[in-house]
């Protein structure tokens, strides 16, 4: 009986040295110390020991019984530190691993340039204006000097919603609007953002809306030379200091007399080449002064008043100031062309 004993703790404890999991612990602890496990069993056979014996063999099978409790109680806990030791391991957080910088965005290169110029006029007294994108017949053509039946209004074509309702194709409207809320009482001194809309087919360098800034000055007063002033600043801060204009006539129904305005090619600086078509010159804007029709209509008294406009096109002139050479890059959004202008006066960073 002894030698079984000895049989068993050997046995078990090898056992349980060589186990790999909780799982085979359990099993050993049933096999060996349950019910139906084999120390049970010679325990049972106990009875027919000597009374001398019986002591003797119960201290013996007790100690088995601790040796082999002890092991697997030993046992149990490694197992269980080494799983928590490499569960651990597994959802080790490197704190120092540097993060994943969060994408930035930043204006558009046109709202950038449009700023840029709003902020160029709010620094000459104009107010900045916007109006709606759906207008009436009256305010986009009417009321800029251009009846039903004008010739002027085949030049643009118009993307109409109804027979009184289109989409502006200029921001004019916004001036007229503006001069008719003054009631023809008051100087008028204003520029109008926005966007446009004409039946182009698109190309490199027409697209079927686009955006536009117009400016307005109405006074007493207020003459060519004035036009010709506030231009040649507006031209030298956007483009560069040692820019030059000069004014060509030209005709919209809405000034009288009208000008285009061209800067001095910075490429050729004058001499000629591909840039300017070898004119040393580029178009930029139209203007004029307000033909008397244009100040009636919206309530001002053309003998007491005078008054210059002047519009310009923003995708232009970004194209020209950073050499874009498809006006499409402003509406298709591909992150490589916007995101080089994020650094531009006005931008995010
Ligand atoms: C161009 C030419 C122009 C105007 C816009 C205007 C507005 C009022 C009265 C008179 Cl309220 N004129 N605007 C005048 C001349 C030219 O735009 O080439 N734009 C891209």
């Amino acid at each position: 009986m002894k030698e079984q004993l000895e049989t068993i703790r050997r046995e078990a404890l090898s056992k349980v040295k060589e186990a790999h999991d909780l799982k085979e612990l359990q099993d050993i602890k049933v096999t060996y110390l349950g019910k139906k496990g084999s120390l049970t069993s010679v325990l049972r056979g106990m009875g027919k020991l000597s009374k001398e014996e019986r002591p003797v063999v119960g201290e013996i099978a007790n100690k088995v019984r601790e040796a082999i409790t002890n092991e697997i109680d030993e046992k149990t806990e490694a197992l269980e530190q080494a799983a928590l030791e490499a569960k651990l391991e597994n959802e080790a957080l490197d704190v120092t691993l540097p993060g994943r910088p969060p994408q930035v965005g930043g204006p558009h290169l046109l709202t950038s340039i449009i700023e840029e110029i709003e902020d160029l006029f709010i620094g000459m007294g104009y107010e900045v204006k916007e109006g709606p994108e759906v207008e009436t017949d009256y305010f986009n053509f009417e009321a800029m000097n251009m009846p039903k039946g004008h010739p002027a209004r085949d030049m643009q074509d118009t993307f109409y919603i109804t027979n009184e309702l289109l989409l502006r194709t200029h921001t004019s409207p916004v001036q007229a609007r503006t001069m008719q809320q003054y009631g023809g009482g008051q100087p008028v001194k204003m520029i109008c953002p926005g966007k446009v809309y004409r039946r182009d087919t698109d190309d490199a360098t027409h697209s079927h809306q686009f955006t536009q800034i117009e400016g307005l000055y109405v006074d007493k007063n207020v003459r060519m030379s004035d036009l010709k002033g506030t231009l040649d600043n507006f031209a030298k801060s956007i483009f560069g200091s040692d820019r030059e204009i000069r004014l060509r006539p030209s005709f919209f129904p809405f000034t009288e007399p009208s000008v285009e305005m061209d800067i001095s090619c910075k490429v050729c600086k004058g001499d000629g080449c591909s840039v300017c078509k070898h004119s040393g010159w580029i178009e930029i804007l139209g203007g004029g002064m307000v033909h008397p029709n244009v100040l009636e209509m919206a309530g001002y008294d053309s003998e007491k008043y005078t008054g210059f406009a002047f519009g310009m096109g923003p995708d232009r002139i970004a194209m020209l100031k950073y050499g874009i050479d498809d006006i499409r890059h402003f509406y298709t959004n591909d992150m490589r062309f916007l995101t080089q202008f994020h650094h531009e006066k006005g931008g995010a960073q």
